[in-house]
């Protein structure tokens, strides 16, 4: 043990002195030597240079992709495409403690269908929230197409507040897209269903199945969707799709696609043709065009009918107030994509080769004439395909979703079939360059690609399927990803990155430098209602308090100890810990688990986290810290001893693993002042050097003086009990005054490279 201490310290010393440095010897292999060994071509080095983010440097922009069947949100940089994070949204995720502490249980709690909880979610289409149409990062919107549903991620902490259930779909794809200061978060039906929660034949199809789309209002200011503030405007039962919203001239408007609009029910078991073959008959299907501006003025109005509690517009109410129109589109589309300058919607018919540069002045013009060709079965005006185009181009086979770049008029469109994405100019009409990607490309992102200004550069395409893409793993394959650099004339295919998590169907990209998240939160916590923890602890007020057969207890967790480190209750006892991490500094997360339970939290630096187990079965269960979090992270562990019922305390005094004597004081009292002569040059370093100035610095210096007012009552309590000639204690304080000075000298050694590699000045000798 001594040794080891020797080592640690010498380690301290040769840090702080810096007399560790990094080898400066670099590998001699010359790029044309590594290109023949890896069998690399010019093109490909290019590629990895325009990718290859170094050591220590960061991406320049964030994607958030949807994760599918996982029901989480992936988090990577690009370009380097390295996964940063996984956020759990809809399904519990242990890691993040997400489903397994009681503050985020509720959170799932929300999510819950007819009182049953879900455990997946199908994730769609992420949406970053907007202010004037840019994007802002403070939020994030994402949709669960099977349960419909849609989640508020906070991207302060990257951690998901809230989980509303749409109160009339039984299905859903078309959200989540923004209005562009994000008043509403737009959702819209999938599969038409009876809108009032029960069964109906299906040959009652066309009179009671119904389609809609809702508008979620969001509070910016709660950061949460409001339901009381929300409506919806129910559709014909079209099977209804992507979404956008106007912006620019066309503010105010929400355009959501449909397919199967021949209202055609399959059987093929009853011997009827199947959905496919009725579904995609007619040679166009319905662009619906909302003015949800005008909706909110009705709902405000109370001109809505009460299905399941909430508002919706009905058809005829919508018709009669002019704000529900329809215009032919092609065969059975998906993306309906608003460009930057809100002029133009563009669709694409996955059954069409063409892609439709709708104008809205055009349709708003015909519109205003009462040039209709015709109403639906429904009484909805439609108008005229041709009379509201803007131009149409062959983009080639099944065009799906369109992007948009940061020059004018240029835009990118999928085209699942041929597996190639078309750039193209939407204002002449023509088509500009294409490029094979690896196989059939479902969407497609640019950089802000959806926004008033999007930012260029790259373009990855989300491919459904990676077929022998990747070193196999067995039949289910990962999906991938491709990175396109779009900055020239031409596109140039950059890289692949494989993503192991459910199907991603979109993702948005964000500059790295609109995000601010936090590195901690304010002490005490609860990180799912944003407010303080009413069961947080203060350093030094743990407690254990029973109330009948109810115990709670009120911990904490800091390097390398977790307080209360013995817990003693009885069989049957419902117990609930709630423990709040301690630590300031950054990235000292502690986990907290207990032997044979479900108990599972994540304790990110302030954050208090509570879970509940019922002491059901008499015996001995440890409990520890699951996050390797210091030198003594092994130390960081306790005890929940749970007694049989009627069990009688037997006072015998156990004997010590260990008896110390003298010695043992003297050596360990030499090594901890050997130890703050390290810490004394560190500080002094620290002090001479103008660390005001650098905000993590400056809470890094906070924490270790935390650490070392710990080490002087420790080693107080050491000298007084060696005073005593109480060696075992006296040594035990010791080492355990020791233990904060370590914790110590680790955060000031932090803060003095921080210092060496930001430039720090000195200010005083
Ligand atoms: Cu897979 Cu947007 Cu749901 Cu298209 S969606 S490809
Ligand atoms: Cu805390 Cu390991």
């Amino acid at each position: 043990m001594q040794t080891i201490r020797k080592r640690a310290l010498l380690a301290l010393s040769a840090m702080s002195f810096g007399l560790v440095t990094a080898s400066a010897s670099w590998s001699a292999e010359m790029l044309d030597e590594v290109m023949k060994r890896r069998g690399l071509t010019e093109k490909d080095v290019l590629a990895a240079a325009k990718t290859y983010v170094p050591t220590g440097k960061r991406d320049e922009f964030l994607a958030f992709s949807s994760g599918g069947q996982s029901g989480q949100l992936i988090v990577y940089g690009i370009p380097s495409m390295r996964i940063l994070k996984y956020v759990a949204v809809f399904t519990p995720e242990p890691w993040q403690g997400y489903g397994f502490d009681d503050e985020s249980k509720k959170v799932l709690a929300q999510g819950r269908i007819n009182g049953k909880d879900i455990l997946f979610g199908d994730t769609h289409h992420p949406a970053i929230s907007e202010t004037n149409g840019e994007y802002d990062g403070r939020w994030l919107f994402i949709n669960d197409k099977n349960n419909p549903r849609m989640a508020v991620v906070d991207l302060h902490d990257f951690e998901t507040k809230q989980i509303v259930v749409n109160p009339i779909m039984k299905s859903e794809h078309g959200g989540a897209f923004v209005t562009p200061n994000t008043e509403y978060v737009i959702e819209a039906a999938q599969y038409p269903a009876p809108l009032e929660d029960e069964y109906v034949p299906l040959e009652q199809f066309n009179e009671r199945y119904r389609g809609a789309v809702t508008y979620w209002k969001f509070n910016r200011e709660a950061g949460r969707i409001d339901p009381s503030q929300s409506f919806s405007v129910e559709l014909p039962p079209y099977s209804q799709d992507l979404s956008d919203f106007g912006k620019g001239p066309s503010d105010g408007w929400s355009f959501t696609n449909s397919f199967c609009s021949e209202r055609y029910v399959g059987g093929i078991e009853k011997g009827r043709p199947p959905f496919e073959a009725g579904c995609s008959q007619k040679d166009t299907d319905f662009l619906h065009m909302i003015n949800w501006k005008k909706g909110a003025e009705l709902f405000k109005a109370g001109k809505t009918k009460m299905i399941n509690g909430h508002p919706v517009i009905t058809m005829e109410t919508a018709v009669k107030e002019g704000m529900l129109f329809l215009i032919p589109e092609p065969k059975s589309p998906h993306g309906a994509d608003v460009s930057p300058d809100g002029k133009y919607v563009i669709i694409s018919g996955k059954l069409d080769s063409h892609t439709y540069v709708y104008s809205f002045e055009k349709m708003m013009n015909l519109i205003k004439n009462k040039d209709f060709v015709g109403k639906d079965p429904y009484g909805i005006p439609i108008l005229d395909l041709k009379k509201s185009l803007h131009t149409q181009v062959q983009a080639g086979l099944g065009p799906l979703h369109t992007q948009y770049d940061s020059k004018p008029c240029v835009a990118y469109t999928s085209i699942y079939v041929d597996s190639q994405v078309t750039k193209w100019d939407y204002c002449e009409g023509k088509v500009l360059d294409k490029l094979s990607i690896h196989y059939n490309i479902g969407h497609l992102m640019t950089m802000e690609g959806d926004s008033v200004t999007p930012k260029g550069k790259y373009l990855v395409s989300l491919n459904k399927l990676a077929i022998d893409r990747f070193n196999p793993v067995g039949p289910l394959h990962p999906q991938n990803h491709q990175l396109i650099d779009i900055s020239g004339d031409k596109m140039e295919l950059l890289y692949d990155m494989p993503l192991p998590l459910g199907e991603p169907h979109y993702a948005v990209a964000i500059s790295a430098d609109k995000l601010k998240p936090i590195i901690r939160y304010k002490s005490g916590w609860d990180t799912r209602t944003d407010k303080r923890h009413p069961n947080r602890t203060r350093p030094g007020k743990e407690k254990v308090v029973r109330d009948g057969n109810k115990v709670t207890v009120f911990g904490t967790t800091i390097r390398s100890h977790i307080t209360p480190e013995i817990v003693e209750v009885k069989e049957g006892d419902v117990v609930t810990f709630h423990m709040t991490n301690l630590e300031r500094a950054q990235d000292q997360t502690h986990g907290f688990a207990i032997s044979g339970t479900n108990a599972n939290l994540s304790l990110e630096p302030g954050k208090t986290a509570s879970v509940t187990i019922t002491a059901d079965k008499p015996g001995v269960y440890p409990y520890y810290c699951t996050e390797f979090c210091s030198a003594l992270h092994l130390e960081m562990q306790g005890y929940l001893l749970v007694q049989p019922k009627g069990y009688k305390e037997v006072a015998v005094k156990g004997a010590e693993g260990t008896i110390y004597t003298q010695t043992d004081y003297d050596k360990q009292h030499k090594t901890n002042l050997e130890t703050q002569e390290v810490i004394d040059s560190v500080v002094a370093y620290i002090v001479a050097r103008n660390y005001q100035d650098f905000a993590p610095v400056v809470s890094l210096v906070e924490d270790a003086t935390e650490q070392l007012g710990f080490a002087a009552d420790t080693r107080k309590k050491a000298e007084d009990f060696a005073a005593k000639q109480d060696w075992q204690n006296a040594t035990l304080w010791a080492g355990q005054w020791w233990q904060y000075q370590v914790k110590a000298a680790d955060i000031g050694l932090r803060a003095k490279t921080y210092l060496d590699q930001h430039g720090a000045k000195v200010v005083k000798e």
